[in-house]
């Protein structure tokens, strides 16, 4: 089993998309361990997006994930980290695969929606950047037996 960081970045939530990406979600099987709606602060962001400190685009990144509330999920599933980038799609919204998050909402490659950790190791350092291990609940949904999870 394992656990993913999900971001649904600021245009998720001004595009009012919030309740159809958190579907893809549940709809594919994945439990949803920690939700919480919040502001991140630039000190937040500038370590989240510390690998990317040195990019062009880093600012730009900044200035966006900042500009207004985002929602923050632990996702857990086997192969999560996996999957829920399968679901996302591509970095680039226009490339994106139709069908998946951002293949079928986004335009923009700043405002692709969603961010999913990208392996072991990052979700590991992300997750206990944006939640406490109390925000975290453990439990099973009834229908584990069928998901496997
Ligand atoms: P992903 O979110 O698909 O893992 P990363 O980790 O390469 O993509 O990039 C982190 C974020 O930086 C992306 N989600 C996107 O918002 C932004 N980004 C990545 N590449 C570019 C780019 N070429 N121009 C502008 N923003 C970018």
């Amino acid at each position: 089993m394992e656990r993913t960081l999900v971001l649904l970045k600021p245009d998720t939530l001004q595009r009012r998309l919030m309740g159809r990406i958190i579907g893809r979600f549940e709809d594919k099987g994945l439990r949803i361990v920690g939700l919480k709606m919040m502001r991140v602060t630039r000190d937040l962001a500038e370590k989240h997006y510390a690998e990317h400190r040195e990019k062009p685009f880093f600012e730009a990144l900044v200035q966006f994930i900042t500009a207004a509330p985002l929602v923050a999920m632990v996702i857990e599933g086997d192969e999560a980290i996996e999957t829920v980038r399968r679901l996302m799609g591509t970095t680039n919204p226009r490339q994106a695969a139709p069908g998946t998050i951002r293949g079928d909402y986004g335009m923009v490659v700043t405002c692709n929606l969603v961010h999913g950790s990208d392996a072991p190791a990052s979700a590991g350092r992300e997750i206990p950047l944006f939640f406490a291990p109390d925000e975290i609940l453990e439990y099973t949904t009834s229908d584990a037996a069928w998901l496997g999870a």
